[in-house]
Formats: C-alpha cells, sequence, structure tokens
C-alpha cells in the first residue's frame, strides 16, 4: 500500500506591488523555501494607499500605516499569513492581533547622494548655491539643510525609476535615496556619494526587512525564524522603542545610527526642525540585551532638550498622521 501524502501546507506571503517591495519578498520567499522544502510559499500582492495617492507629498496625507494598512487587513483576515516590509515604512505600534515577527540582516542603511550627470565628480558639499536636491523625507531635507542652508529641495514622489527619470530629464540636481532600496534593484552604481552619519542620520529601521505576521501564530513564527538576523534585530528594536518613545510616525526628521560593540549597543538620535536651524541631537549606550530600554532612555534625554517642541510645531504645520 502507497502511503497516504499529507497535503503540503501552503503558506501565503503579502507584499505590495512596487518593484522594490517584490524583490524584496521574492527574496525572504526564497530564503524561506530553501529553509522549509515542505512548505510551499505563495506570493499575494496589494495595492496599499500610499501606492495609490501619489500626487500629493508624503507629509501631508499622513503615515499611519499607509504603506501597510491593506496588508494588515489582509493577515487579520486570514487571507495572507506574514506581510514583508521595509522596515522603515513599518509603524512603530501595530494594530491589535499583529506583530513584528521577524528582522532579516540590514543592509547598508545609510542614505545615499545621486546626482545629475552634469554634476559628476562632486558631493554633497560641492554642489553649488541654489542647487535643487530631490526628496520627500522630512528627515533628510532637516539634516541637509542644517549642514547645506543653501541648497534648496523639492518634493519628489513615485517609485525609483520614476525618480530617477525625473532627475535625468533636469528636474532636480540630486536626490537623497537609501542606499539599500538602490543596491537591491541592482543600481548601486547610481550611488554618488554615501551620506556619512555626521551629515544624515538614517532612518529607523532603514536596510532592514521586517516581517508581520498575526500575534502568537506559533507556526508562522517558527517559520520566519528562519531570516531573522539578532543583531540586526536588536539595533532596530533599540531604533523603533526610540521613535515610539517620541510617538513619531514615518514621516519624521528623526534620525538614528546604531553600533554594536561586543555586548553593548550605541545609539545616537536626532530631532530637527524643518528649517534646519535646531537640532537635538545625543547618544547613549547599553547592553544590547535590552535594546528597547536604550531607545526609552535616548527619547527622553532628546525630551530634556528640547525635541518635543520640535515635534509639535511639525505637527501643526504639516499636520499629524
Ligand atoms: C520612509 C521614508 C522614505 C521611505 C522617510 C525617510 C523616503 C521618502 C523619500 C519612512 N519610507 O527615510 O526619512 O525620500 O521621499 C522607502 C525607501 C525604502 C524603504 C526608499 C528610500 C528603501 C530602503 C529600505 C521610502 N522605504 O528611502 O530611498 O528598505 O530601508
Amino acid at each position: 500500500m502507497s502511503p497516504v501524502s499529507s497535503p503540503t501546507r501552503v503558506i501565503r506571503i503579502g507584499s505590495r506591488k512596487s518593484q522594490l517591495a517584490l524583490v524584496q519578498t521574492y527574496w525572504v520567499q526564497e530564503q524561506l523555501q530553501k529553509a522549509h522544502p515542505d512548505i510551499h510559499f505563495e506570493v499575494h500582492t496589494m495595492s496599499t494607499h500610499g501606492d495609490k495617492v501619489l500626487d500629493v507629498a508624503l507629509a501631508k496625507i499622513g503615515d499611519k500605516g499607509l504603506f501597510t494598512k491593506e496588508l494588515e487587513v489582509g493577515m487579520l483576515n486570514q487571507e495572507i499569513d506574514f506581510a514583508v516590509h521595509s522596515l522603515k515604512d513599518l509603524p512603530t505600534r501595530l494594530p491589535e492581533g499583529l506583530m513584528l515577527g521577524a528582522v532579516s540582516e540590514r543592509e547598508n542603511p545609510a542614505d545615499a547622494l545621486v546626482l545629475h550627470e552634469k554634476h559628476a565628480g562632486k558631493q554633497i558639499d560641492t554642489l553649488p548655491e541654489g542647487a535643487v536636491i530631490g526628496t520627500s523625507s522630512l528627515r533628510r531635507l532637516a539634516q541637509l539643510r542644517h549642514h547645506f542652508p543653501h541648497l534648496s529641495f523639492k518634493d519628489v514622489r513615485g517609485n525609483l525609476n520614476t525618480r530617477l527619470a525625473k532627475l535625468d530629464a533636469g528636474e532636480y540636481d540630486a536626490l537623497i535615496l537609501a542606499v539599500a532600496g538602490l543596491e537591491r534593484l541592482g543600481m548601486a552604481d547610481r550611488v554618488h556619494q554615501v551620506l556619512p552619519s555626521e551629515i544624515s542620520l538614517h532612518a529607523v529601521g532603514q536596510g532592514a526587512l521586517g516581517i508581520e505576521c498575526r500575534s502568537g501564530d506559533s507556526e508562522v513564527l517558527s517559520v520566519i525564524r528562519a531570516i531573522e538576523h539578532l543583531p540586526t534585530t536588536r539595533r532596530c528594536l533599540a531604533e523603533r522603542a526610540f521613535l515610539r518613545s517620541l510617538e513619531g510616525g514615518c514621516q519624521v526628521p528623526i534620525g538614528v545610527n546604531t553600533v554594536l560593540e561586543g555586548d553593548s549597543l550605541i545609539l545616537t538620535g536626532v530631532v530637527a526642525s524643518l528649517d534646519g536651524k535646531t537640532v537635538v541631537k545625543d547618544q547613549v549606550s547599553g547592553p544590547a540585551e535590552d535594546p528597547e530600554t536604550l531607545g526609552n532612555t535616548l527619547a527622553a534625554r532628546l525630551r530634556e532638550q528640547g525635541a518635543q517642541e520640535i515635534l509639535n510645531s511639525i505637527f501643526q504645520e504639516v499636520g499629524r498622521a
């Protein structure tokens, strides 16, 4: 008698439809498929609100789950089992019933300067007076204005290819984009300069992927453990606690940097006003085992130095998400 074969277990992965989201999701699918040959991993794509509203400045449409909400509803409805996000797009407070289940190894978390060809050979500090920098990140805007008040800034939306086409067409002199996104799309050659952390502290979670799943879904949690990277998780949990404690959404002029040194973690954070004139920056270090305490401690320190006033005036200006 032939043995009765059990039906193959299917796990459904949710993803946004953008090229970057799909590259990231297929990478996760491939890693998990290798680690769990007995399970079949299927990718289901969905459009999120952030993908549909392309003509409004990011900071104005609010950010609460802008790129995650439809996927979250899909998880709660059991249509998908988990979702792959750029961790920096995943809000620090998740809906009831969902959790951050795993974080993958971080790639270069820094920001990159991408120049129009007429500026070839230049760097951020040698761009001419009035050069137009395309970014819709308040974090990049505030930090760069602080260091380079002679540059001007213009909003830019759309996917990476759309943005690069606008740059090449001469609408901007330069763009600031995440190194990790360009690398994942095979466009690392567009990076003219990796901005040092003294100039631009990166966004919370930048360069890492976050897997969001149903709280307590023990099967999914044990499956996704295959891509978990503990050092990255610790760094990102400290960064996320810092942002959560400051009540900052995705679109705030808040930057971070984390360094692991043996058993200790060093966390640097900045909050800057949109005109770049007021910058509050500090650093804390402590046991890497307790990253969230570190994030909360740094937030409290920056608040003592005026960070809350900076944030409150921005929430008044651009609205709160
Ligand atoms: C968030 C921001 C941006 C994205 C804000 C910030 C950049 C928006 C812009 C929260 N999400 O960074 O301060 O510059 O107009 C995004 C990118 C990636 C994930 C693209 C990028 C790829 C890198 C990664 C958009 N989300 O930052 O250039 O996975 O970390």
